[in-house]
């Protein structure tokens, strides 16, 4: 799907002939390599290894959302990914020589598959599909992104859990060499975060390798990140390097590090106020208006709707679950 206007697309984008060259010869070599995980491959869904390369053969998506998405550049400079600093814009600035590739994610636990596989190997059976969805972080704010990924639930699947896998388990890349941010204790690293097996079978979340039809920048979570819309941000791991089935809930970086003010489920809930202050509004990145009025009358807020509006989706999940005592 074409977001933006071709005469929007810098040459930098443009892939060099070295590149197609070498692309050409990864492809090749990966078909040869032949069937890993799965047999049958999408040449389309396969990762590229160039920054901002295009992807190719992106499906579109029913559960897309067609509000405005947010700029690119709201979308690369305003993050939270403390392992690369805790000021909004530190994970732009301090990301860049972050090396993304080869990447490869360790599948652990309670799953007849199971073993440490290139990033590709689990990519490359899935289609990608664009999701434009909402992101509604914890501290008030929220965004709309154009994320390129493949079904978290597909991927699961893949990997064939037994009964006894309860919760899926995330961990984000530890290596203080190539993230400075893990120099500071100002989490437990690895970043580690967990979704229950029934909210990662839901058809919603997704592990994005891509935004705005491009690959997936290193201060948004490159080369691969969880999204789980209906969830404060937090739960959308980045740089994950492993994924666990597990039989028992382990306690995640922000449980740990405020347990509480950050839950498990923390799903998105209006009606439950952090400690800190109230999350019955947020503020649309990129959406204040402009002038002497917004000195006034401080940036315009919007509702925040329950499970982010993703409540026709996922809201049976927490049938019977107290939300104010489980947030
Ligand atoms: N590994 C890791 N993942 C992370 C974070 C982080 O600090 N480290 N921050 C989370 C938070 S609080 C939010 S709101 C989202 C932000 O994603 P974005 O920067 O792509 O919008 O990433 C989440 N994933
Ligand atoms: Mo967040």
């Amino acid at each position: 799907m074409l977001i933006r206007k071709p005469a929007d697309i810098r040459p930098s984008e443009i892939t060099s002939r070295e590149n197609y060259l070498n692309r050409r010869k990864f492809i090749q070599s990966t078909a040869l390599a032949g069937s890993s995980l799965i047999a049958g491959t999408a040449a389309g869904s396969i990762v590229p290894e160039e920054r901002r390369a295009r992807l190719t053969g992106v499906e579109t998506s029913e559960f897309s959302t067609s509000e405005a998405p947010n700029s690119y550049t709201d979308i690369t400079t305003y993050n939270n990914y403390y392992e690369f600093g805790t000021n909004k814009d530190d994970p732009f600035r301090n990301s860049q020589e972050f090396e993304p590739r080869p990447w490869s994610i360790t599948v652990s636990g309670h799953a007849d598959k199971t073993g440490t596989f290139n990033l590709e190997d689990i990519v490359k059976p899935h289609v990608l599909q664009e999701r434009i969805y909402r992101l509604r972080c914890v501290e008030a704010w929220s965004m709309v992104i154009p994320w390129v990924g493949i079904p978290l639930a597909d991927v699961i699947k893949q990997f064939a859990p037994q009964s006894a896998a309860k919760y899926v388990v995330f961990r984000t890349l530890n290596d203080r060499a190539r993230m400075p941010g893990q120099r500071s204790r100002v989490l437990r690293w690895p970043y580690i975060e967990a979704l229950t097996i029934a909210e990662a079978a839901n058809p919603l979340p997704i592990l994005a390798v891509g935004l705005y039809g491009e690959v997936l920048p290193n201060q948004n979570g490159a080369p691969i990140r969880l999204i789980v819309p209906w969830k404060y941000g937090f739960k959308s791991i980045k740089g994950i390097v492993s994924i666990d089935f597990s039989e028992t809930r382990p306690r995640t970086s922000w449980e740990i590090a405020a347990p509480h003010e950050y839950g498990f489920y923390a799903n998105v809930n209006p009606n439950v106020d952090h400690p800190r202050w109230s999350q019955a509004r947020e503020r649309r990145i990129g959406s204040a208006p402009q002038g002497a009025l917004q000195s006034i009358f401080g940036a315009k807020k919007q509702p925040t709707l329950m499970f982010n509006g993703y409540g026709e989706q996922v809201a049976h999940l927490y049938d019977g679950l107290d939300l104010r005592r489980n947030f």
